[in-house]
């Protein structure tokens, strides 16, 4: 019997005291450590009565004690749930409640506001600090440093990864080991991964860049990660020395580039740079090359799917464009009507289908039924077109979503929470250009007749719900919304009238 994601990115490291983290403060961690650390994790998982196929659900900052969770999990069969740091109390309780989590861990600053909500969920919470201390480290130091791997079939589930609905609430992504595993399989090919290589790692490890990307092809190719808690400017710049490859959402290179001390020189000795998870415009592919001679490699990818397409790593990877299909994985472009496939050159609605194709969205068949076809293909939301070369331009969204610095932001969330406060009549929300986030969050309320909307106390109700990211970066009033013939909200009128407020024009 086996485990095959323990087995094949975990387990084959034990023993070895080959570095998998380097800190920011220098300090290393071999892979045995690592093991070690989660074995003890499992059995503290043991202890608590928590088995294979319960849920999981962690909001902790980012450290290698919560990697090592995420390790545990996979040892020991537990679905992970990786959840935004952001969140507030109030968006986690439905995260809880619906994926039914036996088990809440949380930073000890959280404790006051989710003990409540999680006890009455029946769960159990358990805290774990940036610093690494906390209730569950404290269970986990006097555990066995091994664990007997519980047996799992790839097709069992590893994750569930919530992302928002146009319509209603988040859905759980359903994540089996084989969905991982062959991404992370493909990606090493592509991308030329080897135990060689240094990943510098400064994204969040609640989202699939950050956790399965970045960290899955690492272990499976063995090489280590530079492992900052966050994204800061000083330390990448520091840390771009040691490093052989990088991977980013566009923010991290827009503010490299603003950067004087980012160099031909501090890049010279990069093997390879990566970008997704937000389009990269054309100028800033362009201006890194001019500055470092090296061209970003851009790929696309969901949190349902894993990655679906990469430009090539040998080959000219085509500013503006997402690339090819990756090994294994059928891309086509439908009629968004008939779901009928389109000729190249022709603009529809992107579909995917391969191993790397989610299972479904947890108890939610209707939902799954509705994007997830019988015959495989996922319906993205995403609007693309191939050009005459077979690059895969992504030219739109189906879907209403908006991209702020790479996090995800359903505009009907918020636009729910704003028609609830007072004297607001309607409202729109929709995302504008921005220089630093790409594009950033913008409120448009109309008032009652006959009364006033008190801004500022909208923003602090609205804090109280959302996480800071979704909050609205403006509000405003205006009369009336922009409406077609049928009444529908005309959303691109307001970003066209709106698509300079943080951007010169
Ligand atoms: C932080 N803030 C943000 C964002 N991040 N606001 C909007 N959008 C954001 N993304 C808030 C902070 O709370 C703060 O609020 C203010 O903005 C400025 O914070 P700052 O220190 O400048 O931000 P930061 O901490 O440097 O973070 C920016 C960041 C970070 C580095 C771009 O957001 C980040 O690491 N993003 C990566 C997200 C990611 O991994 N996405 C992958 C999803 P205040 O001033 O009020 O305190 S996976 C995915 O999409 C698919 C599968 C794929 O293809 O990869
Ligand atoms: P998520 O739901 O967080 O998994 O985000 C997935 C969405 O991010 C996709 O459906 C795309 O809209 C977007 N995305 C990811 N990578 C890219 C990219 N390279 N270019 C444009 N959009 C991207």
């Amino acid at each position: 019997m086996a485990n095959p994601l323990y087995d094949e990115l975990f387990g084959k490291h034990l023993g070895q005291d080959t570095v998998f983290l380097q800190l920011a403060d220098g300090q290393t961690i071999s892979h045995d450590t690592f093991l070690k650390m989660s074995a003890q994790f499992a059995n503290s998982f043991k202890d608590l009565g928590i088995n294979a196929g319960d849920r999981l659900a962690v909001q902790v900052e980012k450290s290698p004690q919560c990697l090592a969770i995420y390790a545990a999990c996979a040892q020991s069969g537990v679905i992970f749930l990786p959840l935004n740091t952001g969140y507030t109390a109030n968006e986690i309780e439905y995260f809880i409640e619906n994926s039914g989590a036996s088990l809440v861990i949380c930073d000890d600053n959280k404790l006051t506001d989710l003990a409540p909500i999680v006890e009455s969920l029946n769960a159990a919470v358990e805290t774990l600090n940036s610093d690494g201390t906390g209730s569950l480290p404290t269970k986990a130091t006097s555990a066995p440093t091994s664990f007997a791997t519980i047996d799992r079939s790839g097709d069992d589930l590893a994750a569930i990864l919530y992302t928002s609905g146009t319509t209603g609430r988040s859905k759980g992504a359903m994540l089996t080991q084989e969905n991982l595993l062959s991404n992370a399989r493909t990606l090493v090919k592509a991308w030329k991964f080897t135990s060689d290589d240094a990943l510098l790692h400064a994204l969040p490890i609640f989202h699939t860049h950050g956790l399965f990307v970045a960290t899955n092809i690492s272990l499976l190719a063995g090489n280590k990660m530079i492992f900052l808690p966050k994204y800061n400017l000083d330390d990448i710049i520091a840390l771009l020395p040691e490093a052989t490859t990088m991977m980013g959402v566009p923010t991290f290179y827009t503010r490299l580039l603003s950067d004087n001390r980012f160099t031909s020189e501090l890049a010279q000795h990069m093997r390879l740079f990566i970008s997704g998870s937000a389009p990269l415009l054309a100028e800033t592919h362009i201006e890194f090359e001019a500055r470092t001679g090296h061209r970003i490699l851009e790929r696309y990818g969901m949190t349902e799917t894993n990655m679906n397409t990469s430009n090539p790593y040998d080959g000219e990877r085509r500013a503006g464009t997402v690339g090819f299909a990756l090994d294994g994985t059928d891309v086509k472009i439908t009629n968004s009507e008939t779901g009928t496939e389109l000729p190249k050159g022709e603009i529809g609605q992107i579909e995917v289908r391969g191993p790397n194709v989610f299972k479904g969205y947890w108890q939610m068949p209707e939902k799954t039924a509705e994007e997830l076809r019988e015959d495989g293909f996922f319906i993205t939301g995403d609007l693309g077109k191939y050009d005459d070369d077979g690059y895969l331009h992504i030219v739109g969204r189906n879907k209403d979503l908006i991209i702020s610095g790479g996090y995800n932001i359903y505009p009907k969330e918020i636009e729910l929470l704003l028609d609830q406060e007072e004297n607001v009549l309607e409202s729109a929300v929709i995302g504008v250009p921005h220089p630093d986030f790409g594009e950033t969050v913008v409120g448009i309320l109309v008032p009652k007749p006959n009364t006033n909307i008190d801004l500022t106390s909208v923003a602090t109700n609205v804090a109280k719900s959302l996480a800071r990211f979704k909050q609205p970066n403006k509000l405003i009033i205006v009369k009336e919304l922009p409406r077609n013939t049928m009444g529908k909200v005309q959303k691109n009128a307001l970003r066209a009238e709106y698509k300079d407020l943080f951007t010169d024009g």
